[in-house]
């Protein structure tokens, strides 16, 4: 009885040391509403937290569209998240609505009341971009923040940009260095030198992040994303009810079925936070630079902080992704 005891303490206590271990502290950078990868990007940050390999510390929008708010804060909630820190780019770039934003927050449960009930909107006061970032920053351990951007760099940018303040006594870029351990970004290609949309949505936040961006940054270009598409027999199969999910509606009011899409967001998330490395990988080190139109150039330097992805195996990465996105179901 007594040695069962021990063992189970035992366990019981590496498993909090593990716990302890992998739960990496993750924000999440979105400009939720534009395409839908990053609804599906954000259904694996759940997995992961529920996994308890990641702590889901915050969101930021960097789409000025304020059912973007209300989207975000209503999917987090539906996932009992109910206070996850938000911030919003009040000064963003895609005011538009486009296809999935109102028909998800109008969607009803079989009961008839609303398959999501946001609690926060644009006149909650949520913070801006920067602000939320830099308070999401300082309360986490130095050296340990997972940075996810999947739209346009325009919270990232202006958080590198900012003074000290009454939040931190360091500068953007100082704060940057000091608590965030990789800046993860679906951004470029890295197979042609066609400028990518999120690159040239803001281009001077795009110029911004690649220069002043003081630790490694990896960046999953267009051409990965194109590679890999989501099965849209995962959408109709794998959550249930798909008119009783908000990422399934939303995935069904972004273009008509059945459709397979491209998973750009996706790629970037796991590669920032999944254990296994065989799926994607990365380049060497090196520098990349914008040119004029956008267009993103790698130069390779045995010391740059900067890497693209490769997908040596779509099929793989496919299988890895939908695994993710449902949690295994
Ligand atoms: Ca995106």
């Amino acid at each position: 009885m007594k040695k069962s005891f021990l063992a189970l303490f035992t366990t019981l206590f590496l498993l909090s040391c593990s716990v302890t271990q992998k739960s990496i502290p993750v924000i999440f950078d979105t400009d939720m509403g534009n395409d839908i990868d990053d609804a599906l990007a954000l259904e694996m940050l759940f997995n992961y937290e529920d996994a308890r390999q990641i702590a889901l510390k915050g969101i930021t929008i960097c789409k000025r569209n304020p059912h973007s708010i209300e989207f975000v804060d209503g999917v987090c909630r539906f996932h009992g998240r109910e206070n996850m820190p938000l911030g919003f780019a009040y000064n963003g770039t895609l005011p538009d609505d486009y296809y999935y934003l109102l028909p998800t927050l109008e969607a009803k449960k079989e009961d008839g009341t609303p398959l999501i009930t946001p609690s926060r909107g644009i006149d909650s006061g949520i913070d801006e971009g920067y602000v939320a970032l830099r308070k999401m920053l300082i309360k986490e351990k130095d050296g340990s923040v997972v940075l996810i951007a999947t739209g346009p760099l325009t919270n990232i940018a202006n958080l590198l940009k900012s003074d000290p303040d009454d939040i931190s006594p360091l500068g953007g870029v100082d704060l940057v260095k000091k608590k965030v351990k990789s800046l993860h970004i679906m951004n470029g290609n890295f197979a042609v030198d066609t400028p990518e949309w999120n690159t040239i949505t803001d281009l001077d936040a795009s110029r911004v992040v690649y220069e002043l961006c003081p630790v490694p940054l990896i960046a999953s270009g267009y051409e990965v994303g194109c590679a890999v598409k989501y099965p849209h027999e995962s959408i109709l199969n794998d959550f249930g009810d798909p008119n009783q999910n908000p990422l399934t509606v939303a995935y069904m009011h972004y273009q008509p079925m059945p459709y397979d899409r491209e998973t750009w967001d996706l790629t970037s998330v796991f590669d920032a936070l999944d254990e296994d490395r065989t799926v994607f990988q990365r380049s060497e080190p090196g520098l990349i630079t914008l040119r004029e139109d956008g267009a993103t150039i790698f130069t390779p330097e045995p010391d740059g902080l900067h890497r693209f992805l490769i997908v040596p195996d779509p099929e793989k990465a496919k299988k890895a992704l939908v695994s993710r996105v449902t949690g295994n179901k």
